[in-house]
């Protein structure tokens, strides 16, 4: 079994649209000028890198915006140019949720249980519904197609519809799951989540959590996990009032390492105790408590949100975002990760596009582990090798503009130019017809 990291490529109209509240990056970045290109090369950049370091990198394709069909199911009427000036009258607030590209950070497109760890013994992916965001629900019937694509063949792979699209099942995907693994035991799932759907329990008050236990449980039936070994600890109520509303903004794990700060989960020890007896001396936590890493200083540099990969070699390293190696707090950290021995280097790279939503490196990549033969299953090319790299380059050259001011989001030609870049895509990644507009 190797570890896939797929990443998530952006798309044409990537923006700073101010629509997550609770994360502070959106928050902060709201009407800023976004660069596409920067945007999406930065993410070509950092798949050639991981590629590079000896793990076999993949991608999914960025989803059509602004969604028309989307626009449309919430009223507006008319031919493509009417429907978007509609949308763009007032603050322009229904054209930003229909064009954000945040299908880029696919740690929220699923949630991934590998083969050897389901009771049927294939490969389970379950699509996030992101109900509790609007610009985000968007992104699950469009992931939920375009994983049936890649991940068809269902004798190895099963690729679930996502959970009903309510409030109480809100589900965040992978972003909020960690899995654990030693030699000779059997892999440990955390399924983490902020708030309870069905009431009761301790809820942030400064910030909204998103993912529900109700969720947490569900994806647990449906992924087919030995209850024995799957954990549902809570995020703990103030890391989500800091600003961390995934787990993946305070936590990361790999094989048996999971380097976590101590607001990430609301019962730390339990779930530290519940590891060690499942998981026995092959688990190591590094734990930052606020004294060393303020969880402002986490949430701002994004030191958790790092690839914790194992190379080709054996080698374990991060790949984390250059904002960690600008923030002492941050830096010293990881550093002393390193220093300790629990890895091999760090890794800083620029994702700054990516960062001013809140999306680093972590949640740029789903994390798919797969033997060889569910690998030659897949036959779209989606694997990462340098003439693929070379071809989506090229692509993200001629497609993207170089800048964007959230008022360009309205000019029909942004629409028209970002259908006919995805059209040309899913020729490149020969992936068939998985857009609603290709579909008519
Ligand atoms: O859902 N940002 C994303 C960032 C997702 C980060 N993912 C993980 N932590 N795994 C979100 O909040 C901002 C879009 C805007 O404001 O235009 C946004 O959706």
């Amino acid at each position: 079994m190797r570890e896939v990291n797929f990443d998530g490529l952006c798309g044409p109209t990537h923006n700073y649209g101010g629509l997550s509240p609770g994360n502070v990056a959106s928050m902060t970045h709201s009407g800023a000028r976004s660069s596409p290109k920067s945007a999406a090369l930065q993410g070509l950049a950092k798949m050639r890198f991981v590629r590079e370091l000896g793990v076999p990198a993949a991608l999914l394709p960025p989803q059509p915006r602004p969604s028309l069909r989307w626009l449309r199911s919430v009223g507006f009427r008319g031919g493509d140019d009417d429907v978007i000036r509609q949308a763009a009258a007032g603050d322009g607030v229904w054209l930003r949720l229909a064009s954000s590209a945040a299908a880029m950070w696919t740690a929220n497109a699923a949630t991934v249980a590998p083969s050897p760890d389901t009771a049927d013994q294939r490969l389970h992916l379950v699509p996030a519904n992101l109900n509790f965001m609007v610009h985000r629900a968007i992104e699950a019937e469009t992931t939920h197609s375009v994983l049936r694509a890649i991940f068809a063949d269902e004798a190895r792979f099963a690729v679930h519809a996502p959970l009903p699209a309510v409030s109480q099942l809100a589900d965040e995907g992978a972003a909020n799951h960690t899995r654990l693994h030693v030699p000779g035991r059997p892999a440990v799932h955390l399924l983490a989540w902020g708030r309870r759907g069905l009431g009761g329990g301790r809820a942030p008050v400064r910030f909204p959590a998103r993912h529900t236990y109700e969720a947490a449980e569900s994806l647990a039936r449906l992924l087919q996990l030995d209850p024995e070994h799957t954990l549902l600890p809570q995020q703990h109520p103030d890391g989500i009032d800091a600003g961390a509303f995934h787990t993946d903004v305070l936590a990361v794990g790999d094989g048996g390492l999971l380097l976590v700060h101590e607001l990430a989960f609301a019962d730390l020890d339990g779930l530290l105790e519940g590891l060690r007896r499942r998981l026995g001396d092959g688990f190591t936590a590094v734990i930052a408590r606020e004294s060393e890493l303020p969880v402002a200083d986490a949430v701002a540099a994004y030191p958790f949100n790092s690839q914790l990969l194992t190379t080709e070699s054996g080698r374990r390293v991060i790949v984390a975002p250059e904002e960690s190696r600008e923030n002492p707090r941050a830096l010293d950290f990881l550093s002393r990760v390193q220093a300790d021995g629990h890895v091999d280097a760090v890794h800083y790279l620029d994702l700054r596009q990516s960062m001013r939503n809140g999306g680093g490196p972590a949640c740029l990549r789903l994390r798919v582990a797969m033997s060889d033969q569910e690998r030659a299953a897949i036959q779209a090319r989606v694997f990462v090798d340098d003439p693929l790299l070379e071809e989506l380059n090229a692509w993200v050259e001629r497609s993207y503009r170089d800048a964007l001011d959230p008022r360009d989001l309205a000019d029909p030609l942004l629409a028209r130019e970002s259908m006919a870049a995805l059209d040309e895509l899913t020729g490149i990644l020969r992936i068939g017809s998985v857009y609603d507009f290709q579909r008519g």
